[in-house]
């Protein structure tokens, strides 16, 4: 896997009881299980070729937002029922992770991605219909809630802002002005290393080094006093 995100975009290895990463998995097999008893949680990755040997044996394990261009993926019915799916794009005439949801997206055009400062997936901002202009706006849920508001699939460095988020792989957006990614509130921290503008999670995370956590609540020492008085 070469990225590994946390719900508001921060890198992490894991969360208890789910793996969750939005990745680029290019021609190589990627076996997702719940057999070391976590939760698959697979949303925005692209699957390029390779297989994607889905056996999650819960019924919660989440599979949303993804792109397999013409990745090889076993039917494996008859180790799980069903998953949280839906909202995955697939090219025609390959195979689909069962069961089929009605929000999947089949491609039938050429998927032409381009080359970008940061790697080969981007997406074309124009292109014929069926193919990879189809992903926009088109995943489940909003781009802020996957944790990709300054991240982007197009060439033009566009962040997902407070769009809904784009099916497939996400790369930081990178700011055309200075090269770097975008740092619009100007205090030298990379803004995608925290949440959509948020600076109460850019403090949170630049004095804790994380945002899932209340500064106002009891620290864990017994003395009564919170986490900012410790
Ligand atoms: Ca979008
Ligand atoms: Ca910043």
């Amino acid at each position: 896997m070469d990225r590994l995100l946390g719900e508001k975009g921060i890198p992490k290895d894991s969360e208890a009881g789910r793996q969750q990463f939005a990745s680029l998995v290019e021609r190589r097999r990627a076996e997702e299980s719940s057999a070391d008893t976590n939760s698959p949680y697979i949303p925005n990755s692209l699957f390029y070729g390779g297989t994607f040997n889905f056996a999650p044996n819960v019924t919660n394990a989440l599979v949303k937002d993804n792109l397999f261009d013409q990745t090889s993926i076993p039917t494996n019915t008859s180790i799980y029922v069903t998953y949280n799916g839906g909202y995955n794009a697939y090219v025609t005439n390959n195979a689909r992770l069962l069961p089929l949801f009605a929000t999947d997206q089949i491609l039938t055009g050429t998927l032409a991605y381009q080359t970008g400062p940061l790697g080969n997936y981007y997406y074309p901002t124009n292109g014929p219909s069926g193919g990879l202009t189809n992903l926009f706006n088109t995943g489940s849920t909003w781009a802020l809630d996957d944790g990709l508001f300054y991240y982007t699939t197009t060439t033009n460095q566009v962040p997902e802002g407070g769009t809904v988020v784009d099916i497939g792989y996400h790369y930081v957006a990178i700011d055309p002005n200075t090269g770097q990614p975008y740092d619009w509130d100007e205090d030298g921290l990379p803004d995608y290393l925290y949440d959509a503008g948020s600076f109460f999670e850019g403090w949170l995370f630049q004095y804790f080094g994380r945002t899932d956590i209340d500064p106002y609540t009891l620290c864990s020492s017994g003395d009564g006093w919170t986490l900012l008085q410790a």
